[in-house]
């Protein structure tokens, strides 16, 4: 502190002998540098782009949820008696928290009694579908072995093939620094990328994902990480739903199952986003 005070009082004394011509000068300078300083906090720290940084030109938001509720009108929250993994899928793992959308991984028994399944996960299906656009969703993924974040889309009515995964975390291992980009087309061939990068469990991003009818290209925080078109295979040309969920059955058998001090384990997603082209907001 004692240090400080010697700078600034320095300083004060030398403010004093400046002349008029010199205090105008600084005063700009200090003019200019405030206007730089809000143009940096307008850009805003990394992670944080606007939308308009991620999305391709000529797209019309069609389809939003910022999780101030959970809207049964937007979505359908899927239980085991219509889908499971190698847990129970329940209603009560998927909730809104604070303006996000929480999908959550915990010990405990199937209501509906599936033998040897004793966690249970959440999941929530997009009752709209959509042909082509650009999907969108800002989420802090849960950290953890034989953990499995998705974003993914889904043939109507689960048909299978098409599925295109926006985003995965495989829970190889116990940090998800790795995301996964999946395209299974109607071939029913395999299409995928990796993209290694920090621990995304540790703050926000934002995936993308740009469908077209002759190409499907990922995005990360705004960067393009992965791109399949027409000439890898037949790119899906029927309406897809939306699926947001957390489960443990990916990895099982592949030393992926989670330990089970680490549950619960949460999935956090801010808000979902569909643009298309050509449609009027
Ligand atoms: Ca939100």
């Amino acid at each position: 502190m004692s240090l400080i005070w010697w700078h600034l009082s320095e300083e004060i004394q030398e403010m004093k002998n400046l002349n008029k011509q010199e205090m105008v000068k600084m005063l700009a300078l200090v003019l200019v540098l405030g206007l730089i300083a809000l143009g940096i906090n307008a850009i805003g720290p990394v992670g944080q782009q606007t939308n308009n940084a991620t999305i391709p030109a000529g797209y019309n938001l069609v389809f939003e949820d910022n999780f101030n509720n959970l809207s049964e009108i937007k979505w359908e929250i899927v239980t085991s008696e219509k889908y499971n993994w190698l847990e129970c899928v329940t209603r009560d793992n998927i909730y809104v928290e604070n303006g996000n959308l929480v999908t959550r991984v915990k010990q405990g028994y199937c209501p509906s009694g599936l033998p040897g399944y004793n966690y249970n996960a959440g999941l929530a299906m997009s009752k709209d579908s959509w042909k082509y656009g650009f999907f969108e969703i800002r989420a802090k993924v849960a950290a953890g072995k034989g953990l499995n974040n998705g974003f993914w889309l889904i043939g109507t009515d689960w048909v299978w093939p098409p599925e295109i995964d926006i985003v995965e975390t495989a829970g190889y291992d116990d940090i998800p620094d790795t995301i996964y980009m999946s395209y299974y087309n109607p071939d029913n061939e395999w299409k995928k990328d990796i993209y290694n990068g920090p621990d995304f469990s540790q703050d926000f991003h934002i995936y993308g994902m740009e469908w077209t009818s002759t190409s499907i290209t990922w995005y990360i925080d705004g960067v393009e990480r992965y791109r399949v078109t027409r000439y890898d295979g037949s790119i899906a040309s029927t309406h897809m739903q939306v699926i947001l969920s957390m489960n443990r059955g990916w990895t099982d058998g592949i030393d992926g199952l989670p330990r089970d001090e680490i549950l619960p384990k949460y999935q956090y997603i801010d808000y979902i986003k569909i643009y298309q082209k050509g449609v009027a907001n």
